[in-house]
């Protein structure tokens, strides 16, 4: 029996050493060098190329190294009965909360617009409580960011698909919501799983329902974004801009028009990156479980597609 890993865009070194630390026995292969993948019953992911697992017919499991498993749901060919999990991790909550504040803060104190002026020319800045926070998908992630922003003195509110209850946050949920939770947010933050349906689900109809002059931020995945709506949005003035840490191609192509949007930020899918230090004890007993016929943590239901 083997262990399999396979990470595209991100170095599996971490992995391997911090899966050999834990366990040292472990029989683990780094994809495409794989010896035998009649042996592999589990593998480890991050953005395998499509196709590749019917090659491995005693597959059981494909774990994500991160809190999305878009990336492993999007390939038709996984077949139904194998299993997927994914990370949650206090430390990839913590990472994201600091990140989307950081965000927040570059933008009602100019931080961004200062260090590239060159001039000195004071600006006006808002403060945390002028600000409504709106943070659509109340998930693990969701629920962390708003409690750091809250204990910074924005308000804030939040959109799930189903009715959420969280302390100090004004929640909303459901289509017939989403109008009145879109109507008094400054900042959009988008944290949802990228699902059939929330795929483009940050358009042009609704940056319309949101307050002139909102600001918007996706840190979640680049599909969420019609991306030229977002433009036309900036350009006419509707929005004031946005921070993108996800796009649909990454890395996002050199020629794209968000790299010399005065009006748009852009970092490189950095807002929580999964450390294997973390989160290896998690994937090693889910391992466990598997080889001893036992149910496994954190799985997806793949009928919600999150
Ligand atoms: C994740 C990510 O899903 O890094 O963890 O985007």
């Amino acid at each position: 029996m083997s262990f399999l890993i396979i990470s595209s865009q991100r170095d599996p070194k971490g992995w391997v050493q911090a899966l050999k630390e834990k366990q040292p026995d472990l029989d683990l292969e780094v994809y495409p060098d794989v010896a035998d993948p009649s042996k592999v019953e589990f593998a480890l992911s991050w953005k395998h190329p499509h196709g590749i697992f019917k090659d491995y017919p005693n597959l059981k499991v494909i774990a994500s190294m991160g809190a999305g498993i878009d990336h492993i749901i999007e390939d038709p060919d996984i077949p139904k009965n194998i299993k997927i999990t994914r990370v949650i991790d206090e430390q990839l909550t913590r990472d994201m909360s600091v990140f989307v504040l950081a965000l927040i803060m570059d933008y009602i104190r100019n931080l961004s617009f200062h260090y590239c002026s060159k001039e000195w020319k004071p600006t006006k800045y808002l403060r945390p409580e002028e600000i409504q926070v709106g943070i659509m998908g109340m998930g693990i992630l969701g629920v962390g960011v708003a409690e750091k922003l809250i204990r910074n003195k924005f308000h804030v509110t939040g959109w799930s698909r189903t009715k959420k209850e969280i302390l100090g946050v004004t929640t909303f949920h459901g289509d017939n919501e989403l109008n009145n939770f879109l109507s008094e947010t400054n900042v959009l933050v988008c944290l949802l799983p990228l699902t059939s349906e929330t795929e483009n689900i940050l358009n042009k109809q609704l940056f319309e329902k949101l307050p002139e002059g909102a600001y918007v931020i996706n840190v979640a995945r680049g599909p969420h974004l019609v991306e030229e709506d977002l433009l036309e949005m900036i350009q006419k003035g509707h929005l004031s801009g946005a921070a993108l840490d996800v796009f649909r191609k990454e890395p996002l192509p050199e020629d794209h028009p968000f790299w010399t949007n005065d009006k748009i930020r852009v970092t490189p899918h950095i807002a929580s990156v999964t450390n294997p230090k973390t989160v290896v004890p998690q994937i090693l007993d889910n391992y466990r479980r598997m080889q001893d016929g036992k149910e496994l943590e954190k799985v997806v239901d793949r009928e919600k597609e999150y």
